[in-house]
């Protein structure tokens, strides 16, 4: 077996359905050699509450002394309830703008980690009612470039959130505005897992969606000025992906050839849905989408290999170059059975870099916006903490950079604010991009 370069955590106690019957907590397993770790769980109803606690506490290990938090979102009554991790997200400042108050019934929760000794929780001042919906995933993204970030959250069978950061610890909700909490025919969606990436290369970041059973997964293409189209169907994510349950994503790049390709983990919620539906089963085939060029996806689940075969029941999927060897490899949590490790062969044949942001007090740079020039080929990226569904991926930024050989520029807005330029990078290989180490930028020549 080769060696893991990553450490793996799968939240076991959630993905084996223990949670309800009052198991103690039996997961973080963990392989590899690195401080950076790929988490993911196959979740749903009672594990949330668990799998946010282990977030927290794991990341809090690793970022001592800084601000830690959780976005969870949960609805009175059933208990349902998402989390994806989130660090640092008022990146200004670095505070914690959130509350959290466990005893409420219909608020979302922030898990506040103050220090590396004390888990903390305090109530959400912020959100006043906006969130009181079923959230199933965050992704924080700075959709305006404006500096600072903001989150959207994908909810199950309502409206989604784009909570505008204003900058003064408070959000709006700017969703229905913006074109992005609905389908594109109008409709509420299922919505589950999430990511956001620039799939078309125009220089702005799209949002993919993915969505319950009979619905298109949503892919809402930016169109500037803080507007989105729902455009899944035109671009080829269509029927195939209708008779499935679908949760974790990522926009990544599996063949290197500088266009972000999709993958989607399936997998139906109710295991006897055979019995009374004939167009679904239990056990579904996950899905890749290539993008083609252009931003045209083609399904390509069938031809890429055994492991996108098998029939699991899946749900968050976590990506990162596991090996390390060039190409993104993803690990899925599978319900009721055991995780899928699927590692890429081949995406390495064309080249890539794997950048690792290092920042002064944002130790991951979680927040920063990256560009990467390479013959001729300009792509953005955002270091996130928490997307796909009930995952953390790999925190470095992997770019597919096709045939070169080298990178001219890697432009990097930090968190903070601060803009530095790193040039000729050697391709094949990954670097380590320390704050402060740069090339600076001034402020009216930045990397939007
Ligand atoms: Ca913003
Ligand atoms: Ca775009
Ligand atoms: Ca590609
Ligand atoms: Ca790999």
């Amino acid at each position: 077996m080769r060696s893991l370069w990553l450490r793996v955590g799968l939240c076991l106690t959630a993905t084996l359905g223990l949670c309800d019957a009052g198991a103690q907590p039996a997961d973080e397993f963990y392989l590899g050699r690195r401080e950076l770790t790929l988490i993911t769980s196959g979740a749903t109803g009672g594990g949330y509450d668990q799998y946010s606690r282990m977030l927290a506490r794991h990341m809090g290990k690793h970022l001592p002394g800084t601000p830690t938090i959780v976005v969870q979102n949960m609805v009175g009554g059933g208990g349902i309830r998402a989390a994806n991790f989130l660090y640092n997200v008022a990146p200004r400042d670095g505070s914690v703008f959130g509350l959290i108050d466990r005893g409420m019934p219909t608020a979302p929760l922030l898990y506040g980690e103050k220090s590396q000794a004390r888990f903390d929780a305090v109530k959400l001042s912020w959100i006043g009612s906006v969130m009181r919906e079923t959230g199933m995933g965050v992704v924080a993204t700075d959709y305006d470039r404006d500096g600072w970030i903001d989150l959207y959250v994908a909810n199950d069978g309502s409206d989604n959130f784009l909570l505008k950061n204003l900058g003064n610890g408070r959000f709006k909700d700017i969703g229905l505005e913006a074109g992005v909490a609905l389908s594109g025919n109008g409709d509420e969606l299922g919505s589950m897992g999430e990511d956001a990436g620039d799939y078309n290369r125009d220089g702005r970041l799209d949002i993919i969606v993915t969505t319950f059973q009979k619905q298109l997964n949503a892919l809402y293409r930016s169109e500037g000025g803080g507007l989105y189209t729902d455009v899944a169907m035109a671009q080829g994510l269509g029927e195939t992906s209708l008779p499935l349950v679908k949760w974790g994503t990522k926009f990544f790049d599996f063949d290197n050839d500088g266009w972000l390709d999709l993958f989607v983990a399936n997998g139906h919620l109710e295991d006897h849905i055979d019995k009374y539906d004939n167009s679904s089963t239990y056990l579904q085939q996950n899905q890749l989408f290539k993008n083609m060029g252009g931003g045209l996806f083609k399904e390509v689940s069938n031809q890429a290999g055994e492991g996108l075969r098998e029939m699991h029941s899946s749900r968050g999927a976590a990506f990162g170059d596991l090996d390390n060897d060039g190409d993104i490899d993803i690990v899925v949590c599978n319900s009721r059975d055991r995780p899928s490790l699927l590692y890429n062969e081949g995406g390495n044949k064309k080249s890539w870099i794997l950048l690792e942001l290092k920042g002064k007090k944002n130790r991951f740079g979680i927040g920063a916006f990256v560009k990467v020039t390479a013959q001729g080929m300009t792509q953005i990226a955002e270091v996130h903490a928490g997307s796909s569904y009930v995952s953390q991926n790999d925190l470095r930024l992997h770019f597919g950079l096709g045939d070169a050989t080298m990178v001219e520029k890697v432009e990097v807005e930090w968190p903070e604010g601060l803009k530095e330029v790193f040039r000729n990078l050697p391709a094949r290989c990954q670097r380590t991009l320390l704050e402060g180490s740069g090339e600076r930028e001034s402020e009216n020549q930045g990397a939007h």
